[in-house]
């Protein structure tokens, strides 16, 4: 059965591949699975008939027969548990390429959200250029552990797994900071990722919405 995901029809970064359907779409290339794309706009997202499917309002989703899921985390870790190639056979290693995914969500992703937070929502704000090198510290304090922990490794434990696709998705949106940059095995990393065919696929496909060239 070929899943259906939703992706912005409009996505603010202009293909940049930010959007967390980059993620999913990512995961389906690596595993060879096709998929189709509905595309939404802002206002569809907020419609009954997505609320439907996204509790949220939010992209993306992910549809497989009557089964529909929200939230990356999940529907990656369903992704991976259904195909070959993004998690370890081996019980310790599946659960250890588990908890990069869990980490990479819950403990490195939220200072960056942060992040964009004060550089954006709150950019007018007087208090603005005060908080921001505070959140960015916090993300040097996460960016430095990460760093330790990789080494000169090519990936976070083994072979590259869905633990890997999250944390790299997630330091992504670093880039443009040039906090990324402070530690070399992590662009390192990011850039190794970035090069598998995977990726390349994923990101050429959510870039053709941007530049209205998508068939989905
Ligand atoms: N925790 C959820 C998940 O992992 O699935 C978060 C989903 C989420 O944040 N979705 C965003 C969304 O639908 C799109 S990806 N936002 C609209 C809304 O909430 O109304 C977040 C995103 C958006 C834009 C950029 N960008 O332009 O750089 C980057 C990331």
């Amino acid at each position: 059965m070929i899943p259906t995901i939703t992706a912005f029809a409009a996505s603010p970064d202009r293909g940049q591949g930010l959007a967390r359907d980059t993620r999913v779409r990512w995961a389906l290339e690596e595993v060879g699975q096709p998929y189709e794309v509905r595309l939404l706009s802002f206002a569809e997202m907020k419609e009954p008939a997505h609320l439907a499917h996204h509790p949220f309002g939010q992209i993306p989703t992910y549809e497989e027969g009557d089964l529909v899921l929200f939230e990356t985390g999940s529907i990656i870790l369903h992704i991976a548990d259904r195909h070959t190639g993004l998690l370890p056979e081996d019980p310790k290693a599946r659960a250890l390429a588990i908890t990069w995914m869990f980490a990479a969500l819950n403990t490195v992703e939220p200072p960056i959200l942060e992040l964009t937070t004060v550089r954006v929502l709150e950019r007018d704000k007087p208090w603005a250029s005060e908080r921001r090198p505070l959140v960015e510290d916090r993300i040097r304090q996460r960016l430095k552990q990460l760093s330790a922990r990789l080494g000169d490794a090519d990936w976070l434990d083994g072979a590259f797994s869905a633990g890997d696709l999250m944390m790299v998705h997630v330091l992504q949106r670093l880039k443009r900071s040039g906090l990324l940059n402070e530690y070399p095995n992590l662009s390192g990393y990011v850039a190794r990722a970035e090069a598998r065919p995977a990726y390349q696929r994923a990101f050429d496909a959510q870039l053709a919405v941007f530049a209205g060239n998508a068939s989905g």
